[in-house]
């Protein structure tokens, strides 16, 4: 079942305000892996040896080169916003009410299409934080364990701006109270495997009595939580949806 233009124009009317959350399946068009697809990087990679604080304590440097090769990726000149990307930034634009995207990916891919009203919930590749200040930096060059903190000189404390397994998501506050309070949920690309974002859409089902749409290439676990459904190529979709 697709959501039905009828109750789009309703939602439209009230200006309903909207939350979008995005997952790795938005990017994967752009030349970005998945995490838990046949090719994803989950298969490749163990979580706790590169994703936990308890494995950056351990393996410093296969942590850092991790997120120094998935950086390098990311910059590379194929790697650019696509239709969905482009199309969430037209709904930002042009919907009455407001409109939060929150992304689960570090990919900086949103942003550059111009989409404004964005919370990366679990932080953002091209940053670094610092252990010692908690001051977070743009990441200049390949991380490593010497090098010195631009904000408060310290060596040893730098660490991807990024959350790791374990460790609490970014800007739930304001995440949750615009859950509340909404009239559309969107998930687009996410497998719905990963808590705290997995739960968002039973929080704008129950406590908003918001109308939920899932959008992906396939039903994802949590497929039967949601209301309304369109599947297939996130570029494919996300545009028709939105225009
Ligand atoms: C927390 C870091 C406390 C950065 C990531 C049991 C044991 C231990 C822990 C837990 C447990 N049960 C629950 C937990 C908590 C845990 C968790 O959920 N674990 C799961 C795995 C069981 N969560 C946490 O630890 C979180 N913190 O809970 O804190 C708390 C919080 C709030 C309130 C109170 C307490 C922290 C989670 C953060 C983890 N960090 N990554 C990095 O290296 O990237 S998670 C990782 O998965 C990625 O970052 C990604 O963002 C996230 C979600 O993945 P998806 O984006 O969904 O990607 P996936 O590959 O799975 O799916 C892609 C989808 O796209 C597929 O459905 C596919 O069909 C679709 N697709 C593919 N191509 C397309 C497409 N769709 C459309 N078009 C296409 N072309």
């Amino acid at each position: 079942m697709s959501i039905s233009s009828t109750l789009i124009e309703i939602l439209r009317n009230e200006a309903a305000p909207i939350v979008i959350l995005t997952g790795a399946g938005i990017s994967r068009e752009s030349g970005l892996h998945t995490f838990r697809d046949p090719d994803g990087i989950w298969a490749r990679y163990d979580i706790s040896e590169v994703a936990t604080p308890e494995a950056f304590i351990a393996n410093p440097e296969l942590v850092q080169s991790f997120y120094n090769d998935r950086r390098q990726i990311l910059h590379d000149a194929s790697v650019i916003p696509n239709a969905a990307h482009q199309a969430l930034v037209r709904l930002e634009q042009e919907w009455p009410g407001e409109v939060l995207l929150v992304t689960q990916n570090i990919d900086d891919l949103h942003g550059r299409a111009g989409s404004k009203n964005l919370i990366h919930m679990h932080g953002e590749l091209l940053k670094v934080r610092c252990n010692h200040c908690d001051a977070i930096s743009p990441w200049q060059d390949d991380l490593g364990a010497g090098d010195t903190c631009p904000a408060c000189g310290k060596t040893g404390g730098l660490r991807p701006h990024v959350v790791w397994f374990g460790e609490m998501p970014l800007e739930m506050e304001r995440i949750y109270q615009a859950l509340e309070n909404c009239g559309l949920f969107i998930s687009i690309g996410t497998s719905g495997n990963v808590y705290p974002a997995a739960g968002f859409v039973e929080v704008a089902h129950h406590q908003a009595q918001a109308e939920t749409l899932e959008i992906n290439l396939e039903p994802s676990d949590g497929a039967s939580l949601f209301d309304h459904a369109l599947y297939g190529p996130a570029t494919k979709c996300v545009p028709e949806f939105v225009d």
